[in-house]
């Protein structure tokens, strides 16, 4: 470690922490990711990044890596029993579909090239305001910056005791990635635009929903939700008939999706009393897990991550504390905001009427984490 050199742990080597790790060591910190899994990869199907955290990502160098296996759909349409209820084309939004692999895998490279250091298989078990950080192999280690980003279950947030409020839905989704199979579904729907994200609603007689999103020319990230108390709906491997039954244009890629096991997950929405403790900040699913409607967990931890690592920055060593404190006065809003409207969404519903891509629903989406005016009153 070069003297005077700042170094940082980070627990988790998700999109959180990966991203708070390539984004510290471009500053000019010492940086090492525990991760507890044994391999660097990622769980899930498909993603979708919108301004707020493509910027990061221009920042740590990755978009190009980013574009290239990633693409923007000509629209995000909804439809409610199958009857277009809007085509959003998202002028001047930035966005992208991709594959969660592919967004980890463009973290990792940016992390890595920008010198931190990532360890697999290391779990973390605890960390001290003071900046003492112990595994579970009995080691521990100081550092000047500790950052929780090791997900819904923090291990991190838990050994500090933080207050904590976690709000369900009823609603739940189990997500896959499967082959495009595009010929097939235009020869089922040839009017049908089958680049765009497509939003399948169906409330009556039954709440089911799929939701479609082209990851790339190849892969396919769908989304099927139903109330977890709906036990055939919310069963995994899918129920396949009945899916098809109310899905029928979505046959070929329903049957693909029926071959692997998948996971359903309940929605849900955690609020801490403070994300900052000492020398420790939380951030990603850690802090502030949310519902998906509004596509911004990731986003929000990405976009947290880049100003977390500019506030430990601009601060003296002995001043990180306070600065802390005040990087989470002035950041948390937006993702708070970002966390009340997706629960929202998902309490009620009214994704399925469309044309929700404006106003304040596109607050965060819109957000430039990267701006050095971003808070100034205009
Ligand atoms: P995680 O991805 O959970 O990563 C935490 C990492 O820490 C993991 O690798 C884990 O193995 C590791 N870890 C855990 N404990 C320890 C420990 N004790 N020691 C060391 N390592 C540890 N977000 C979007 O922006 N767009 C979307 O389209 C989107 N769709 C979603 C759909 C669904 C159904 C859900 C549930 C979420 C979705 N999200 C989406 C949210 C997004 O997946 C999460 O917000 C995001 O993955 C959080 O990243 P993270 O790094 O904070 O946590
Ligand atoms: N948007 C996205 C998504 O993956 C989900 C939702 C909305 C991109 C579910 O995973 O509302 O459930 C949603």
């Amino acid at each position: 470690m070069a003297t005077g050199q700042r170094h940082a742990e980070i627990s988790g080597g998700g999109f959180a922490g990966l991203t708070a790790a390539a984004a510290l060591a471009r500053m000019g910190w010492s940086v090492r990711v525990h991760e507890r899994a044994a391999d660097l990869r990622t769980e899930g199907a498909g993603i979708v990044l919108w301004n707020n955290s493509l910027q990061v990502i221009d920042k740590l160098g990755g978009t190009h890596d980013l574009m290239s296996r990633s693409m923007t759909p000509p629209a995000y349409e909804t439809r409610m029993n199958n009857v277009i209820q809007s085509q959003e084309t998202l002028d001047g939004i930035r966005w992208r579909t991709l594959t969660r692999s592919h967004l980890h895998q463009t973290l990792l490279f940016a992390a890595r090239e920008a010198g931190a250091e990532v360890v697999a298989g290391s779990e973390v078990v605890s960390a001290t305001p003071e900046g003492r950080i112990t595994f579970a192999n009995g080691d521990s280690a100081e550092a000047d910056l500790i950052v929780g980003a090791d997900g819904v279950g923090s291990a991190v947030r838990d050994s500090l005791g933080v207050p904590l409020e976690r709000q369900r839905s009823g609603d739940g989704i189990t997500r896959f990635l499967v082959p495009r199979r595009k010929a097939e579904l235009q020869e089922l729907e040839p009017e049908t635009e089958w680049d765009n994200v497509i939003d399948f609603w169906n409330l009556e007689p039954r709440v089911l929903r799929v939701l479609y999103t082209p990851a790339n020319k190849d892969e396919l990230y769908i989304a099927l939700m139903s109330p977890a108390a709906d036990a055939d709906g919310s069963r995994v491997p899918i129920d396949l008939d009945l899916w098809t039954s109310v899905f029928p244009q979505l046959a070929p890629v329903l049957a693909d999706a029926a071959k692997t096991p998948g996971k359903y997950y309940g929605y849900q929405t955690t609020r801490l009393q403070s994300w900052t403790h000492g020398k420790i900040a939380l951030i990603g699913d850690a802090a502030h897990a949310m519902c998906p409607a509004l596509a911004q967990g990731a986003g929000t931890a990405m976009q947290n991550a880049w100003t977390l690592a500019e506030a430990a920055t601009a601060a003296g060593s002995g001043e990180l504390p306070a600065a802390l404190t005040e990087w989470e006065r002035l950041e948390r809003p937006y993702t708070d905001r970002a966390q009340d409207r997706s629960q929202w969404y998902a309490d009620t519903r009214e994704m399925s009427k469309g044309g929700q891509f404006v106003g304040e629903s596109v607050e965060t989406a819109c957000y430039n984490p990267t701006d050095p005016n971003r808070h100034e009153v205009h």
